[in-house]
């Protein structure tokens, strides 16, 4: 059952029924800012983080999360945001040993190119293991010091696989719903993890495992039975284990629709989308907009549009491919390479084909401003959202959200969760095909006024379908619906 969007702050109170929330993540929504305004906070980007904090703004409760080097003597739990506060943000401490091994070590270096199919990429290293089990565990007793017994606890992603199950035997009888970001891989793959039991045993600590979309709900479902010898029921999507039931379902995360549409109709975004246009001397506009990060597939675009320059010397002059590129986990030693692959790769595009007065690449390593981001997103002709696997990918979304003007094409890999709901309106594409790319590219530039409108006016419906409301929604609901659950509904 899928929820109305838009019903906002009541309806989910009512589901909680006066209970809080008590969610954990790593990344923290809010980080204390540096220099002369130190002390202060400000919001952190990610797609968690932006789909998170929206509800805990409405919801109210206690977000859980590290402070990485943070002094263990120093306060850590804030009413936040400054501007108004609604919840509390408890930070965790961590040490700088801890960060580089749980989270730049086994979180970002064996679970994420694990889940993302880069098995070439995986490190497995009994010290990073070590202490990801270690930091699960003073999370959980954190939790655990947060939470009252009729409390929903909320476990977000793959830093915490197995905190579900440290809070089942602290808290026996409690709610506990866990949500997956990333991709839930193919037995075949998964099954490379040395630990591959204790991380499956740990989500199933919880009564309700979320992932984005279908397929992952089958892979996890496929490895808790042949990988664990759990009974599962696969028409319920039940997994029996431990003397309980653990649900397993898909609810596809979505955006807070009004906040981009509202930014977009403003006429000063209009105008900052003009000026993008008029800067780039009113070439056509291709987009891409991600973390640097290898999942992303950035040098294989950057290589695709090399690709249509060489082919179609007309649009030589006359088209400008603007990658923002976010940075991230730059201290993980493949994304200091990715970082070097595409410097080197936007230098020989523009210096093969760019001259005085046009370079076919601007590469902006930075993140941009909310609103700017947005006037990106207006000033696009297409949108080139080309991951090699992305959990959902908010950014295409966001694009749609972003065009209330009902035009701009999207050009989506098919190896997202994004495309199960956009496939309708997007131009779909295998990114590992250079080719295949360049020629749907050139499509995508090609459209007709009518087309491109047509198409994103069903991708706009399938956002606002999705709306974030729903998503929080329609886990409340799974989450009350918990056979013996304390809390809510
Ligand atoms: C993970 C999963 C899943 C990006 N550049 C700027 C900026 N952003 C914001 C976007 C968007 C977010 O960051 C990126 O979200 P994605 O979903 O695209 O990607 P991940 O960060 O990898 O997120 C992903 C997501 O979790 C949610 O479950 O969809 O599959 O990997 O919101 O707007 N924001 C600003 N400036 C930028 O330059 N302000």
């Amino acid at each position: 059952m899928t929820a109305t969007p838009n019903t906002g702050c009541a309806g989910e109170k009512n589901m909680l029924d006066g209970k809080r929330l008590v969610l954990v993540s790593n990344r923290e929504p809010y980080v204390r800012k540096q220099g002369p305004d130190k002390g202060h906070f400000e919001r952190t980007t990610g797609g968690l983080v932006t789909a998170l904090d929206p509800v805990m703004r409405r919801c109210g409760g206690v977000w859980l999360a590290w402070d990485p080097g943070g002094d263990p003597a120093l306060p850590h739990r804030f009413e936040v945001p400054e501007s108004g506060p609604t919840f509390t943000l408890r930070q965790v401490p961590l040490s700088r040993g801890e960060v580089r091994r749980y989270y730049y070590g086994f979180a970002n270096r064996a679970l994420w190119p694990l889940c993302h199919y880069f098995i070439d990429r995986c490190h497995f290293d009994d010290e990073q293991w070590n202490d990801y089990v270690a930091v699960n565990r003073r999370f959980a007793d954190a939790t655990a010091q947060e939470a009252a017994r009729e409390d929903l606890i909320w476990v977000h992603d793959y830093h915490f696989c197995l905190l579900p199950r440290m809070l089942r035997e602290r808290r026996p009888r409690g709610t506990i719903a866990y949500f997956l970001h990333i991709p839930f891989p193919a037995e075949e793959v998964f099954k490379i993890l040395p630990w591959r039991r204790e991380i499956l045993e740990g989500i199933l600590g919880a009564d309700l495992v979320g992932v984005h979309v279908p397929s992952y709900v089958t892979d996890f479902l496929g490895c808790c039975e042949r990988l664990l010898g759990a009974k599962v029921d696969h028409g319920a999507k039940v997994v029996h284990w431990d003397g309980r039931q653990v649900a397993v379902q898909a609810f596809p995360i979505g955006i807070e629709v009004e906040e981009i549409e509202g930014i977009a109709s403003a006429p000063e975004t209009a105008s900052r989308a003009r000026r993008i246009r008029k800067n780039l001397k009113e070439s056509k506009v291709v987009l891409g907009v991600d973390r640097l990060d290898y999942s992303k597939g950035i040098p294989e675009r950057l290589l695709a549009v090399e690709r249509l320059l060489e082919e179609a010397p007309e649009l030589r002059g006359g088209l400008t491919f603007v990658q923002v590129a976010v940075p991230s986990r730059t201290r993980v030693q493949e994304y200091r390479h990715l970082k070097r692959v595409i410097d080197e790769l936007v230098g020989r595009i523009n210096g093969r084909f760019g001259d005085s007065s046009w370079q076919p690449i601007r590469y902006l390593y930075r993140s941009l401003g909310r609103q700017d981001l947005i006037a990106h997103y207006l000033a696009a002709d297409v949108a080139m959202i080309t991951p090699l696997r992305d959990g959902m990918n908010l950014v295409a979304k966001e694009y749609c959200a972003a065009r209330v003007d009902e035009d701009g094409a999207l050009l989506l890999s098919e190896f997202t969760g994004a495309a199960e709901g956009l496939a309708s309106g997007a131009m779909l594409v295998n990114p590992f095909s250079v080719e295949g790319t360049a020629n749907k590219l050139r499509e995508a530039l090609e459209l007709s006024p009518n087309e491109r409108s047509s198409r994103m006016k069903l991708m706009r419906a399938h956002v606002r379908d999705t709306h974030i409301n729903v998503w929080l929604q329609d886990i409340l609901l799974a989450a009350s619906k918990i056979p013996g659950a304390d809390c809510i509904g």
